[in-house]
């Protein structure tokens, strides 16, 4: 692929734990190493481009008034000004590859992809350990890196928590940030969980109830996996443009350290690659995100490392 624009978003106001926003330069460390280095040559190529999105990860010097949603109103803005980014790059005809720090930031990227593709149906590939389905009425820790699916699907889950009035003011403007009317901007039959294997009850009942397709450790494992892709592909037939958000921690917990929530039974580094060439390869395919590498949990930047192949060898 040649037409990309880097996006650099380096919020980790979602994450659990602090350093997620060190990922992108973490992986441009690991890229200095090498001989071809990945970023100059997207650099020196005019057709390429990278672009830095302002952060406000100075807030979290602060502790957020919001328990159940923490940061919720400097998530919104943040999510405002990575819409805005990625629908520039659309609109400048150039494929966003968005290397993120915390995954909250894929409601920002859905946005502006629904912002420029209005009337289309986008379908979504989440390559992710988790399936990030939480709402602030659901989730028992309140990060929001374990929310944006459920804010792109417009999900509040069963209402178990109390949130607050302000809390819900943001979670609403989250969930209908870059649609047109009150809807959701992804369906459930227009998303497909990759890798999937650490979910929670209100998860599981949501996944049940809408029958989201999931393809898990068990089934790519009795799978080839050009079937995996292939299945994934065919489940979203009917959708007019593709997204995937790739969570490092997709991959298996030996091999990404340096990761909020690693989980075993993961992808192998082999099977994650090839998995990602063939998603790539479909036509309709209009963003990539690489998120979640946190080199303050990381072992000699070995998960950055991982990061920087893979993107290496899809771009
Ligand atoms: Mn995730």
């Amino acid at each position: 692929m040649t037409n990309i624009r880097i996006l650099e978003v380096r919020s980790e106001l979602g994450g659990r734990l602090r350093g997620a926003s060190l990922g992108i330069d973490a992986i441009k460390m690991a890229d200095i190493t090498k001989d071809n280095t990945f970023f100059y040559s997207v650099e020196k190529n005019k057709q390429k481009q990278i672009v830095a999105v302002k952060d406000f990860n100075s807030e979290l010097l602060k502790p957020s008034p919001h328990r159940q949603a923490k940061y919720i109103d400097k998530i919104y803005i943040q999510c405002k000004l990575i819409a805005e980014a990625t629908e520039k790059c659309l609109r400048d005809k150039k494929f966003p590859l968005i290397i993120s720090g915390d995954h909250s930031n894929a409601i920002g990227t859905i946005a502006g992809i629904k912002n420029f593709y209005h009337d289309a149906r986008i379908g979504v590939i989440w390559v992710d350990a988790h399936a990030d389905l939480h709402s602030p009425y659901t989730s028992p820790s309140g990060n929001m890196h374990g929310m944006p699916l459920a804010a792109s699907m417009a999900y509040d889950g069963s209402k178990e928590y109390r949130i607050s009035k302000r809390e819900a003011q943001f979670w609403n403007k989250l969930k209908y940030l870059g649609s047109r009317e009150i809807e959701p901007k992804i369906l459930p039959e227009d998303v497909v969980f990759i890798g999937l294997r650490d979910t929670e009850i209100e998860e599981d009942e949501l996944i049940e109830r809408d029958n989201i397709k999931v393809i898990d450790p068990i089934d790519f494992r009795s799978m080839s996996i050009k079937e995996v892709a292939d299945e994934a592909k065919k489940h979203l037939a009917h959708c007019d443009y593709l997204y995937v958000s790739f969570d490092i921690d997709s991959l298996d917990k030996s091999l990404v350290p340096g990761t909020g929530t690693p989980v075993d039974s993961g992808l192998s580094e082999l099977e994650a690659k090839k998995l990602l060439q063939l998603l790539l390869k479909d036509e309709r395919l209009c963003c990539f995100e690489l998120t979640e590498v946190n080199p303050l949990l990381d072992i000699k930047n070995k998960t950055a490392k991982m990061a920087l192949e893979i993107i290496d060898s899809l771009f």
